[in-house]
């Protein structure tokens, strides 16, 4: 049940970042893989949970990562989130946190574990 719905996260995740029309990203490996989801999925204001699920470039889950969540609210200047995830072993670490506003946030996350240092950009929808 649980890799159904990893894989439900990953497809939901791929047609979020094409929504944002730059898919330009070069054909070679990438070095680690982020992917975020959320609990409720989708976010609403409120209480959320942001789950990272991060894979080294042969798709092993990585532990042992540090993982920083920022959080920008799209529609505004100086609101924002933050916060470092906790790892909860098998590739996935958690930071279980509060939004005070729904609507369009742009989440970066940062994860490193040199040499890895990695950032990646989602924008999600709060309902
Ligand atoms: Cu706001």
């Amino acid at each position: 049940m649980r890799s159904l719905f990893v894989l439900g996260a990953l497809l939901s995740m791929v047609l979020v970042v094409n929504s944002c029309g730059n898919g330009g990203s070069p054909p070679t490996a990438a070095p680690a893989t982020i992917v975020l989801t959320t609990n409720p999925n989708p976010p609403t204001s409120g209480n959320v949970e942001m789950i990272v699920t991060v894979s080294d470039s042969k798709g092993e889950l990585l532990d042992g990562v540090e993982v920083f969540v920022f959080a920008n609210h799209s529609e505004m200047t100086g609101m924002t989130m933050n916060g470092k995830a906790t790892g909860q072993g098998g590739g996935r670490y958690s930071l279980k946190t509060a939004f005070s506003m729904g609507g369009l946030w742009k989440i970066t996350v940062q994860i490193k574990k040199p040499p890895l240092n990695i950032t990646q950009t989602f924008n999600l929808d709060f309902k």
